[in-house]
């Protein structure tokens, strides 16, 4: 599957840079391309400066709303943001124009930190434009939520956080969300820790991604896994997670098949990669929230059995009960055995039901209290019809 990725704000463009940069690693190890673009949005000159694989000319890393800002960001304003996203979201359209591989384009995806204002104002708002124009494209946005620290330091976290993902959903065919919170690491320099985090939020889109893309038959699976599929899945809110685990030895050439030991520990394993990806899933979820699900399992052809296929589903299926579950094959790599999975068409979430109450008490404390209503047990679409929109 190819995407056409989209960074938008500074949280935005880090992330699109690590996706131009896995694009480079899928040329050098795989030689496929998995996306046919990346650009990034800002309204401040100097984040666009920072990225590293993004091509740099204006075409790629696009100022918008330059008088407004003199190049300065948004200051956490995101309704500021979602102006100046509609009044110049042509410029982004002129940079799709101009992608050169836009007719192999599978998806579109656009980033943004839910938190900040230029990204958290303007994804919405751009996707909205993008699906006037694309229709036949389907449209994913990729939204990251801040750390706990910034939600309670930060006043207008909340508020941007609650405005940006209704404003998303609204318009996105599916809303990947990714928790900044789940990928803290003590001790280490936010920089650092950033950058980190933005390699394990785009890890899992790796092999996902390539597993279509292949043109040798070496590496075809039994059951590829095509954007096809993927689309076919992602549907509203949705997660991803990744596991993977070493398989000590690795087989010589001559011996073709394990023995039953060796067997049973695939399975085994691959158990424990499947475990690892819903452990770390991008955001806390119930996966018995889930209605639609896939995994890819990705290991050395000589490691994948039918066994190992049929207990994945089995396991996927007891955990994700209420999902359609779609499934691939990718036979690729040596020493481990990696397994991506996406729950999609989540019918709730804590955490988001979480942004959307504490946001609708920020924005009126006195509706709250004449309403009298029993905010803990609302349902998710009943606060969302009180959230504010960008659009
Ligand atoms: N994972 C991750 N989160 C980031 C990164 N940079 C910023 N964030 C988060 O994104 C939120 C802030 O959004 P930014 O993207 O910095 O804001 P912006 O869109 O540039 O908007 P303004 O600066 O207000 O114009 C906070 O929650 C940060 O923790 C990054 O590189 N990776
Ligand atoms: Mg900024």
């Amino acid at each position: 599957m190819k995407l056409l990725v989209i960074g938008c704000g500074q949280c935005g463009g880090r992330v699109a840079d690590e996706f131009a940069r896995l694009n480079k690693v899928a040329h050098i190890q795989r030689g496929v391309n998995i996306v046919t673009n990346v650009i990034a949005v800002n309204t401040d000159i100097a984040d666009l400066s920072g990225l590293f694989y993004i091509k740099s000319d204006y075409q790629h890393r696009v100022l918008i709303g330059g008088k407004k800002t003199g190049g300065h960001g948004v200051g956490k304003m995101n309704e500021i943001g979602a102006e100046i996203a509609s009044e110049d979201g042509d410029k982004i359209i002129e940079s799709i124009r101009a992608t050169e591989r836009l007719p192999e384009t599978d998806a579109l995806l656009l980033i943004a930190g839910a938190a900040g204002g230029t990204g958290s104002g303007s994804i919405a708002v751009l996707t909205q434009q993008l699906k006037e124009r694309y229709i036949d494209k389907p449209i994913y946005n990729l939204i990251v939520l801040p750390f706990k620290y910034e939600e309670m330091t930060e006043e207008r976290s909340i508020y941007n956080v609650g405005t940006c993902l209704k404003s998303s959903y609204l318009v996105a065919d599916a809303v990947f969300l990714v928790d900044n919170q789940r990928f803290v690491r003590k001790n280490v320099s936010i920089r650092n820790n950033l950058a980190k985090i933005n390699y394990l939020v785009v890890r899992p889109f790796y092999n996902l991604l390539c597993a279509g893309e292949e043109t040798n038959a070496k590496y075809i699976g039994s059951k590829v896994l095509d954007a096809g599929d993927i689309v076919q899945t992602l549907a509203g809110w949705s997660v991803i997670g990744y596991g993977r685990e070493r398989i000590r030895r690795v087989r010589l050439p001559f011996e073709k098949s394990a023995d039953f030991r060796e067997k049973s520990s695939g399975t085994q394993k691959g158990i424990q990669a499947i475990d690892e990806a819903m452990g770390e899933l991008s955001l806390k979820c119930n996966p018995t929230d889930a209605r639609k699900a896939l995994y890819l399992l990705t290991s050395p052809p000589e490691d994948m059995s039918m066994d190992l296929i049929k207990e994945l589903s089995a396991s996927l299926k007891g955990m994700a009960t209420e999902a359609i579950i779609r499934s691939g094959d990718y036979p690729r790599g040596k020493g481990s055995l990696d397994i991506t999975v996406i729950l999609s068409e989540l019918i709730n979430s804590r955490k988001v039901m979480d942004y959307f109450t504490k946001a609708i008490n920020q924005i009126s404390v006195a509706k709250r209290r004449q309403g009298g209503i029993d905010w803990e047990h609302r349902g998710i679409e009943e606060a969302f019809k009180d959230i504010p929109s960008l659009l």
